[in-house]
Formats: structure tokens, C-alpha cells, sequence
């Protein structure tokens, strides 16, 4: 599988497409989900191309996991939030719908329902 640089991701990225964006340092980009599942959900990606978990580099790897227990750590006291859910898909019948890798950041609450 390849990399395609016209995903919606890198448009973001090369600042063709508006994001909320909320977080960014060299190797790493945050940013609002469009379709939030909770309140607060957002995504984190690697500035550099990668289509995901798959062909990740181990730098990668390292950058998008680091920047996804600060982004944790800053919805729990953003949000209030009792907890946080991490997910991450790989290929279409894995659940992947944009083809950049990504981790979704999801504030969860005692008794709460992700939106679908
Ligand atoms: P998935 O590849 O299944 O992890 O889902 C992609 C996620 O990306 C989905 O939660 C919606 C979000 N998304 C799709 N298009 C855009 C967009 O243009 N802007 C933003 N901020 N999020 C998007």
C-alpha cells in the first residue's frame, strides 16, 4: 500500500484545508476531529508521510505516541474528563477511512456513549 499525498490529512497539513488545529511541534499535528465522537475529540498525526500504523517508522512511532499521552493528559484537564479512549485503524476493513495515520483522542465520562 502507498501513501497517497492528496489525502485529506496532507491537505491539512500543507494548510489547503482548514483544521481547529490544537497542538503542533516539529514532528507531530493535532487537530479537532470534523465528526467528533465525543466532546473534545480530536486526532493526532505525524507531520511527515505516512499512510499508518503499518508503515510507521519506529521515529514516527515515537513522535504520534508522545504527543498522544499529552494530548490525553490535556482533554482529561480540558474536559474534565474521568478517562480517555485511544483509537487507531489500519486499511479500509480495519476501520480506516483517511489513509494518514492517525490516533483519535476521545475525553470519556463515567456512563458515557461514544457518538457513532
Ligand atoms: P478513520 O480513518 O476511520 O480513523 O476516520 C477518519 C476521521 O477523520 C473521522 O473521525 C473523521 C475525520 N475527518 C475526516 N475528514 C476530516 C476533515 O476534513 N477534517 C477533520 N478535522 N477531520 C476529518
Amino acid at each position: 500500500m502507498t501513501y497517497d499525498p492528496e489525502n485529506i490529512f496532507a491537505k491539512i497539513l500543507r494548510g489547503d484545508l482548514p483544521c481547529h488545529k490544537v497542538y503542533e511541534d516539529e514532528a507531530t499535528f493535532v487537530f479537532m476531529d470534523i465528526m467528533p465522537r465525543a466532546d473534545g475529540h480530536c486526532l493526532v498525526i505525524p507531520k511527515t508521510p505516512c499512510r499508518n500504523l503499518l508503515d510507521a517508522s519506529a521515529d514516527q512511532l515515537a513522535a504520534v505516541i508522545a504527543t498522544t499521552q499529552k494530548m490525553a493528559q490535556a482533554v482529561m484537564a480540558a474536559f474534565g474528563a474521568g478517562g480517555v479512549t485511544v483509537q487507531q485503524f489500519n486499511e479500509a476493513v480495519g476501520g480506516q477511512e483517511v489513509f494518514h495515520l492517525h490516533f483519535h483522542v476521545l475525553p470519556r465520562h463515567e456512563g458515557d456513549r461514544l457518538r457513532p
